[in-house]
């Protein structure tokens, strides 16, 4: 019989990959997407016409145990969050029902789904379940690089609710025994990223800019570094946490961090111009409180899954300054409609 995984976020960047992926493996892959299937896409990104949608939301418990009973699973991926930190202040309650809360339910949902109780362990062919944590969950960082066993310490509503999510993920296994992990995956980026995320945000500045459509770009903080990767190499590392014989929880990272201004200076020479004439410093998007600096250990990974980057810093930059080179070359007559993610920049 066909494997079959059940992805939540499936119109996120990495829902894309991670579909790609598991098709490219020989699974039948299933995105849940929130109200009836095609108007809730609208807007959004289609996923890979090979995911077949079904309805479903973080908030709506019924909804996860109908999807999960619908589907029959082996592989859960919960990748659906509120996932702007930005918007965890404003909106700090739905952040915490989204991305704390529904780890929760879709645990809930497996377990129900299951039949597994304290009394009843899980029996063989129970549904593996990946929870996306977050590097944000180390937020103001107690030692660096950080592993798996760094104390957490989030700076935002968005790293709070992460951090309930990894610990209910702890609990499901440690109280049930259910095959649930989380990956602590640091930041992760593609050509296909949100235009709001700082590293997608600096590419189509940078090709805007080049290409002669605009003359400054607006940034917040930039002297907070991350440890950057690219997108495509993460979700593979995803696949093998559920993969193996023991459940156990993994840090994903390259282990190399850049500030936020070495990001925009690699950015702006790729194309031969100087960031220093373009980069503007807007008070208004620092953040109530920052997460100076992140570095991964991906030591855990590199030994028990065999995970390594393939991607450098350098060649995503590089790749998704070129992918949006392309992007508005070929829509520069129409940016409106055909680059939408263009329109938050002006
Ligand atoms: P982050 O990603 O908050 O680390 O979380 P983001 O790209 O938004 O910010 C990274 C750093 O860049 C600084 N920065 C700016 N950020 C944005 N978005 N826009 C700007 O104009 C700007 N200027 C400077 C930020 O202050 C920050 O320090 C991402 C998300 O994908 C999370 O969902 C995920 O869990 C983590 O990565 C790992």
């Amino acid at each position: 019989m066909t494997k079959r995984a059940l992805i939540t976020g499936i119109t996120g960047q990495d829902g894309t990959y991670l579909a790609e992926h598991l098709l490219a493996a020989g699974y039948e892959v299933f995105g849940m997407i929130r109200g009836q299937a095609p108007p809730a896409t609208r807007g959004k990104k289609r996923p890979n016409p090979e995911v077949r949608l079904v309805s479903g939301d973080l908030l709506d418990q019924p909804s996860l145990i109908a999807s999960i009973e619908q589907v029959q699973p082996i592989e859960v991926y919960n990748l659906g969050a509120l996932s702007y930190v930005p918007i965890s202040w404003q909106q700090a309650a739905t952040t915490a029902e989204i991305t704390g809360m529904g780890v929760l339910r879709v645990l809930e949902a497996l377990r129900i789904v299951s039949g597994v109780t304290d009394s009843q362990a899980p029996g063989p062919g129970q549904p593996r379940f990946y929870q996306a944590s977050s590097s944000e969950m180390f937020g103001k960082t107690r030692e660096t690089p950080q592993n798996e066993l760094t104390p957490f310490h989030p700076r935002s509503p968005y790293g709070v609710a992460k951090t309930f999510g990894h610990y209910t993920v702890q609990n499901y296994r440690e109280s049930y025994g259910m095959f649930a992990v989380s990956g602590i995956l640091f930041n992760h980026e593609s050509p296909v990223r949100g235009a709001e995320f700082v590293t997608r945000k600096v590419s189509l500045g940078v090709a805007a800019i080049k290409l002669g459509l605009r003359d400054t770009l607006q940034l917040g903080n930039l002297d907070a570094e991350r440890d950057w990767g690219f997108a495509g190499d993460y979700v593979r590392g995803m696949a093998l946490m559920l993969a193996r014989d023991e459940p156990e929880d993994f840090v994903l990272g390259t282990g190399v961090t850049h500030s936020v201004k070495e990001l925009v200076a690699s950015a702006f020479a790729h194309v031969g111009l100087d960031w220093r004439e373009h980069v503007v410093v807007d008070p208004s998007l620092l953040r109530p409180a920052e997460v100076d600096q992140l570095c991964a250990d991906p030591a855990k990974a590199g030994e028990k899954l065999g995970w390594k980057p393939a991607v450098s810093f350098e060649e995503l930059v590089a790749m998704m300054v070129d992918s949006d080179l392309r992007l508005l070359w070929d829509s520069r007559h129409d940016l409106g409609t055909k680059a939408p993610e263009v329109a938050s920049l002006w």
